[in-house]
């Protein structure tokens, strides 16, 4: 078999997001997702002008020889742009090699490891009471394991947090917007806000909570062990970790269960964090982790330290990159829980996919490769939007991390 063509679509159903489609002589496709939000054009041209004249002629069932060649071929390593590149280079030869063994993809990983994958939604409220709606919505949608977020008194907006249904907006803005912070007082407030959702909702659900980059280790370890009392089922993103060794306090501090990994794209972003047990979730996403490949590497050597898989996977990956991580928690031993908020409906008209959602947990479904088909009209009825996430300022005017 040989690629004969490789076509880059991008479509905006509400936010944007790349796909790359891979079709060969014997005119079996394969798509792959390479949506980097906020900086999805920069992909785009990695692939067209780099990526894509390298692909045509090749054998399309030599995955691992194509990985390395245009990880290593490249002189330039690593980086978010290069890895969701050749992620969706993997995922769309994985789809193709699928898809002629007339197989899921999970098949080829190994077959199922379990019977359905569970997934942790999120809920978010700007004061509590809205937030125990957005909980219930949660459990009433299935969902058994709950990320809660909250707004903080005297912060406009917080990461997180916005209207149920509202989310698909966030990636929106023709321009960062500005939002506010003051660590001093989210600290003060959140054990706070765990405190009454464990009170009304009992000690058996699941909660985690994203702090998104913004703490020192040492305010870290100080909201680990505040929070101890509301077991946690994780604390993610404590600090912004590319310090990997900054974690050793944190992890010294707290028996908060820790979960990093949704910015690294390189299994070197992590040797600190797996090789010395500072975590115990890594959560890169296959979009933007180089692909199906380097991820199942990745679980493998984090399962020597007995760290779970919990693949990235808010919104602005899309169902393409969405279920190829589904084939892979349902194959990998060490999984440990899959991010899901679901998509538009408009999103899933434009990636029909065969995984479904039921009870809270997700099935890749039966379909050969990973089960998605892309509608082109659909989508090209849908164009680029540009769009930017936000930017975070302090009272002073300095920038914070986002
Ligand atoms: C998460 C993430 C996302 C990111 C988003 C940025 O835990 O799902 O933190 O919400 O902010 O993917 O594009
Ligand atoms: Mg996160």
């Amino acid at each position: 078999m040989k690629i004969v063509d490789a076509k880059v679509v991008v479509t905006s159903p509400g936010r944007n997001f790349v796909t790359l489609r891979i079709t060969t002589d014997e005119g079996i496709t394969g798509l792959g997702d390479a949506t980097l939000n906020g900086r999805e054009l920069a992909v785009v041209s990695y692939l067209l002008d780099h990526v894509v004249p390298l692909l045509i002629g090749r054998d399309p069932h030599r995955i691992e020889d194509t990985w390395q060649y245009l990880y290593r071929g490249a002189y330039w390593r690593r980086g978010p742009v290069t890895m969701a590149a050749i992620a969706a280079v993997d995922v769309a030869l994985w789809d193709i090699k699928a898809k002629a063994a007339g197989l899921p993809l999970y098949q080829l990983l190994g077959g199922a490891s379990r019977d359905r994958v569970r997934a942790y939604g999120h809920a978010s409220g700007r004061d509590v009471p809205e937030l125990f709606d957005s909980i219930r919505a949660r459990q009433a949608e299935g969902y058994q394991a709950i990320r809660v977020q909250t707004g903080v008194p005297g912060l406009a907006k917080v990461y997180g947090v916005h209207r149920d249904g509202e989310s698909a907006a966030e990636g929106r803005h023709p321009r960062p917007v500005v939002e506010d912070w003051d660590t001093a007082a989210y600290l003060r407030h959140i054990p706070g806000v765990f405190e009454a959702v464990r009170g009304e909702f009992g000690p058996e659900l699941p909660l985690l909570h994203d702090a998104h980059h913004r703490l020192t280790p040492v305010q870290a370890a100080r909201l680990g062990k505040a929070l101890e009392p509301y077991d946690l089922f994780w604390l993610e993103d404590c600090t912004p970790a590319e310090n990997q060794e900054g974690l050793r306090l944190v992890r010294r501090q707290t028996s908060t269960p820790l979960a990093i990994g949704e910015v690294f794209n390189s299994v070197f972003d992590y040797q600190t964090l797996v090789g010395e047990q500072l975590i115990d979730y890594v959560r890169s996403a296959v979009t933007h982790f180089g692909g199906v490949t380097p991820l199942r590497k990745l679980f493998d050597y984090a399962a020597q330290y007995q760290i779970k898989s919990a693949v990235h996977g808010p919104e602005d990956i899309s169902p393409v990159g969405m279920a190829a991580a589904i084939h892979l928690d349902l194959a990998i031993h060490n999984f440990g829980i899959q991010e899901y908020s679901g998509h538009t409906a408009l999103t899933d008209e434009v990636f029909r996919h065969a995984y479904t959602f039921t009870d809270g947990h997700l099935h890749p479904g039966e379909a050969p490769g990973i089960g998605v088909e892309l509608d082109e009209e659909l989508a090209a009825a849908h164009p680029y939007r540009p769009a930017y996430l936000p930017v975070n300022r302090l009272a002073d005017g300095t920038v914070h991390d986002w």
